[in-house]
């Protein structure tokens, strides 16, 4: 599915805006038809946002079950020629569509787009009525998983049930990201695979457009001045280029790729996409980014913030992108689920390197969340979920593909992989990742130890999360050089591949302060992440250091978090703590390349 850009011969609506809302903890909607009827007793709803933090209601902030959203907008008639789309560019977690009262469609993955072509649903040049039921409940058949428990005691109510999931960020729900008509002619660019290289100083694009219809396809490649510089004809077909400058991190050289249809010699389609030329391999513990060994610095992020949740915002997008670039960070991780669409655009011409996460969080036992369970069955990470896992990725790959910025796909973050069954999941969750994009090296973030993983081998990079001084041993910042080195070491030794320590960090209160340093000071946060840094500084096969967090994020209630988790080195309004001066100091002299 293309992102929604216009072009000579296609047009782009965004209707997002002030939508009506309204919450259905009866679960009647379905029943009463408020599709059709149209909603009961809505209030006002701004789209995109999550819907959790607009209102004054706790009920409505904790809602688990579904919510609706209306809303109506006039079709211009001249569209009528055209195939017509209904695109949502995310909606969390599971989706269904009504167009004037009829049913169009539904979706399943919360953080990719879906869209459904509503031409025999709408009135042209006449008004037409959306409604979309949105559910945030979880469960074992998707991503990220998770359950509604019943209480069973005689300490609760009866009935008296609560959404439990283990991973550690609110479940924020709504239409998330921007809802758009889009016309495109009636026969069309559909889709486009694109795998862009650069080789021994050659750019190279192989590229297979999916059109609808039938028409002659051509490719042009522009310099962004608008200067071409190669002209391909058919929908299949390989450039090869030399000199032309790749894309790099904190290099970003991009181009435009112009993928034009014609039918007797006239123009019929035309869709452009911004492209960069580069290369990822892995060598001798190195992970290379056009031949030359790349040191991840940056963050492990999430897409929060104050009122909106998790929805899409651009200028707090843009403002952690000036972030990144002032304390000197050339890369995150998409951590736990897919971003929005623009921020890969971003890094892309901003020149950061983005590890692209798929939702696969909250795969590991709930020991911490007062039960302790085995993952890796039947009935929980079985094969529904494998087959939605694999199917995720798919969109996730088929989505992000292009990008340069992307150079990692993770699989997985902190799941149960000691488990024996873990094994067989995550083997074929790499092989097929590898057939989906085969130019790509694949990590696995790991929380669990080199002598019980059994999913490290099945990846190429993998992802180390240690919490040493908080987790375990708190208060002892002395003991982190020790354990952290022996550590590393062993996975090392183990596995003989990369390491990428992708989560270190303290919770810090902004303005708390103590010294010596205490834990929840900006010093204690400050000195942990420098422990950390002294070692692996001196370990060649540790590939980089992502800090967790880039900012501080809102998760579910709970004792060890303070209306949120305060690990970020930034506040959640994206206020620099002591730590994020001192990384600053380190980061904007410690090359990018080693
Ligand atoms: C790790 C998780 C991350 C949490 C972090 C923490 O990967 O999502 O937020 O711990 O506890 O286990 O702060």
């Amino acid at each position: 599915m293309l992102y929604p850009r216009s072009s000579q011969t296609r047009e782009v609506k965004n209707i997002s805006g002030i939508w009506k809302f309204q919450p259905d903890p009866g679960n009647q909607g379905l029943d009463k038809k408020w599709f059709e009827k149209g909603l009961p007793s809505p209030c006002f709803m701004p789209v995109p946002s999550s819907f959790n933090d607009i209102t004054q209601e706790i009920k409505i902030r904790d809602h688990a079950g579904w919510v609706w959203y209306e809303y109506e907008d006039y079709l211009p008639a001249a569209w009528k020629e055209k195939n017509l789309f209904l695109r949502f560019s995310a909606a969390a977690h599971k989706a269904k569509v009504y167009v004037n009262g009829e049913y169009v469609g539904n979706n399943f993955s919360g953080f990719l787009p879906f869209e459904f072509k509503v031409n025999t649903y709408v009135k042209w040049g006449g008004e037409n009525k959306i409604t979309v039921a949105v559910s945030n409940l979880l469960d074992w058949e998707n991503l990220p998983p998770g359950e509604m428990r019943f209480h069973n005691d005689d300490m609760h109510p009866q009935q008296d049930k609560t959404l439990h999931y283990a991973f550690d960020f609110f479940n924020y729900a709504g239409i998330h990201r921007p809802v758009y008509w889009v016309a495109v002619p009636k026969d069309y660019i559909q889709g486009i695979e694109l795998a862009l290289d650069y080789r021994q100083k050659k750019s190279i694009a192989e590229y297979d457009v999916n059109v609808f219809g039938q028409a002659d396809c051509s490719t042009v490649l522009y310099t962004r001045k608008g200067e071409k510089i190669c002209h391909l004809s058919g929908n299949k077909a390989r450039m090869e280029l030399p000199d032309l400058t790749p894309w790099q991190p904190g290099a970003p050289h991009l181009y435009t790729m112009e993928f034009s249809l014609s039918k007797n010699g006239s123009l019929i389609d035309c869709y452009r996409l911004p492209v960069g030329f580069r290369s990822v391999h892995i060598e001798d513990s190195r992970l290379l980014i056009n031949g030359r060994p790349f040191y991840f610095k940056g963050f492990g992020k999430h897409e929060d913030m104050d009122i909106r949740g998790r929805a899409f915002d651009e200028a707090v997008i843009i403002k952690d992108f000036n972030l990144l670039n002032w304390i000197g960070a050339n890369s995150f991780r998409t951590s736990h689920y897919p971003y929005s669409e623009e921020t890969l655009m971003l890094a892309d011409e901003y020149g950061i390197a983005v590890i692209d996460e798929c939702p696969a969080v909250g795969l590991v036992d709930w020991q911490r969340y007062g039960q302790d369970d085995v993952i890796f069955t039947e009935d929980k990470a079985g094969s529904k979920l494998l087959a939605h896992h694999k199917q995720v990725l798919e969109l996730l790959v088929a989505r992000d593909r292009h990008h340069p910025s992307v150079v990692l796909w993770s699989a997985a973050n902190e799941a149960a992989t000691y488990e024996k069954n873990a094994e067989s999941y995550f083997k074929e969750i790499s092989s097929h990742l590898r057939t989906l994009d085969p130019t790509r090296p694949l990590m696995i973030v790991e929380n669990s130890q080199h002598n019980n993983s059994k999913a490290a081998r099945f990846f190429d990079v993998i992802g180390i999360n240690r919490y040493y001084s908080w987790y375990t041993d708190p208060g002892r910042l002395d003991v982190i050089s020790f354990q952290l080195e022996k550590d590393l070491k062993d996975w090392h030794n183990t596995f003989k591949k990369p390491l990428l320590v992708t989560e270190f960090g303290a919770d810090a209160l902004a303005g708390l302060h103590a010294d010596p340093p205490l834990m929840f000071s900006e010093e204690y946060q400050a000195r942990m992440i420098e422990e950390f840094q002294k070692v692996v500084d001196t370990l060649p096969f540790v590939i980089g250091e992502h800090i967790w967090n880039f900012a501080d994020f809102m998760t579910p209630q709970e004792v060890r978090r303070v209306i949120g988790n305060r690990k970020g080195v930034f506040t959640r309004q994206r206020q620099p703590k002591l730590a994020a001066h001192l990384l600053k100091k380190r980061w904007q002299v410690k090359p990018s390349f080693i």
